[in-house]
């Protein structure tokens, strides 16, 4: 890419979606702050006796948690989705325009202790999750009224996280969602004109210009996207090109899970902080065709900025017009790369 782009205002295309990005590098001549607002890091208890997700503790709903030893999921309490709503369509001289939605929607604990997350789990705890999400991919998946399983994590309270207990969610639905569908379109056009997944060619370019690059195993890699929108945004990747969970071997179950803790490690040593965002994976539609054009990834979605105060806000310009950032993809893959494998709580 010609030096001008290091400067200069331009747009970049998300791929992915279709959509283009603002990117604004000059607004960021001036130097790197970097401040560490450390938040005094109070260890938490192990359990928490007033957690809704803690074994053995009564939830919201009244219902009791069992006392389970490792990842435990049960049916959301207040799912927005329910599997039995009755079906109907309506349609007013298409200006109000609406339809039912049936869907399933559960809430996975990654671990009985309360005090943990993602990178302070052993590579082997996080295999189980791994399992486990695939045991949920499939059991939701194969049900006929899916036919997509989005799998998510929110984490922190900025990024609007109920309880500070390792847990996600699934929300697994008859529609496939919008962010999805687009990449659906997107994948499927590359795919018929070109014969590869759109991600193994990308994938093949990033591994060449390596500037974009933040960690890699041996089946995975994690890229800030060149459209990344949000500061600290990254795309995780597997090498080969496969659809979901269940085309991964147990190898790269393991792999997947190893490096899930790198990348959320480097998170938290970027401002030594327990780092916020919501992240999930996209795995293909389960709406039983067949989808040679899906190519498995994650993504990570941070709304820092600047520091462990510091975020970023869609306002203004990019509730009206577009989304829009300052520093590039290439400087924050720089910045998360130089970063250890090692948690900055872990001595
Ligand atoms: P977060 O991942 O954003 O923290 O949301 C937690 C979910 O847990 C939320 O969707 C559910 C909420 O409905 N929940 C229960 O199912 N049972 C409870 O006892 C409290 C919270
Ligand atoms: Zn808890």
């Amino acid at each position: 890419m010609n030096e001008i782009f290091k400067n200069s205002p331009h747009r970049r295309l998300n791929i992915l979606t279709g959509e283009w990005v603002q990117v604004s590098p000059h607004r960021t001549q001036r130097p790197w702050q970097g401040q560490e607002e450390e938040q005094a890091a109070k260890k938490k208890e192990e359990y928490g006796s007033g957690c809704y997700l803690c074994p053995g503790n009564e939830r919201a709903g009244g219902n009791r948690n069992p006392a389970y030893g490792s990842t435990f999921v049960f049916d959301n309490d207040f799912s927005a989705l329910l599997p039995d709503t009755p079906q109907d369509k309506h349609n007013q001289n298409d200006l109000l325009v609406a339809k039912t939605e049936r869907g399933i929607c559960r809430v996975i604990c990654f671990s009985p202790r309360h005090n943990l997350t993602l990178p302070e789990m052993s590579v082997d705890a996080i295999t189980e999750v791994v399992e486990l999400w695939t045991v949920q991919y499939e059991e939701l998946g194969s049900k006929d009224f899916i036919n997509f399983v989005q799998i998510f994590e929110n984490k922190g309270e900025v990024m609007g996280c109920s309880n500070p207990h390792p847990h996600g969610q699934i929300w697994a639905q008859e529609s496939i969602p919008e962010e999805p569908m687009k990449e659906l379109v997107q994948q499927k056009t590359y795919f018929e004109k070109n014969g590869r997944t759109l991600l193994s060619d990308y994938l093949e370019l990033e591994l060449k210009e390596e500037k974009r690059i933040v960690v890699q195993n041996e089946d995975f890699i994690v890229i800030v996207p060149f459209w990344a929108f949000w500061p600290f945004e990254t795309i995780l990747i597997s090498r080969r090109a496969f659809g979901s969970f269940s085309d991964m071997t147990s190898g790269e179950k393991r792999s997947l899970a190893d490096i899930i803790k790198k990348i959320t490690t480097r998170y938290d040593n970027l401002f030594r902080i327990s780092f916020p965002y919501s992240a999930g994976f996209h795995p293909s539609p389960t709406d039983g065709k067949d989808h040679p054009e899906w190519h498995f990834h994650m993504h990570f979605y941070p709304p820092l900025l600047r520091s462990a105060t510091i975020k970023k806000f869609r306002v203004g310009y990019e509730m009206l017009a577009n989304p829009q950032r300052d520093i590039t993809a290439e400087y924050s893959a720089g910045m998360l790369r130089e970063l250890p494998d090692v948690h900055y709580l872990e001595k």
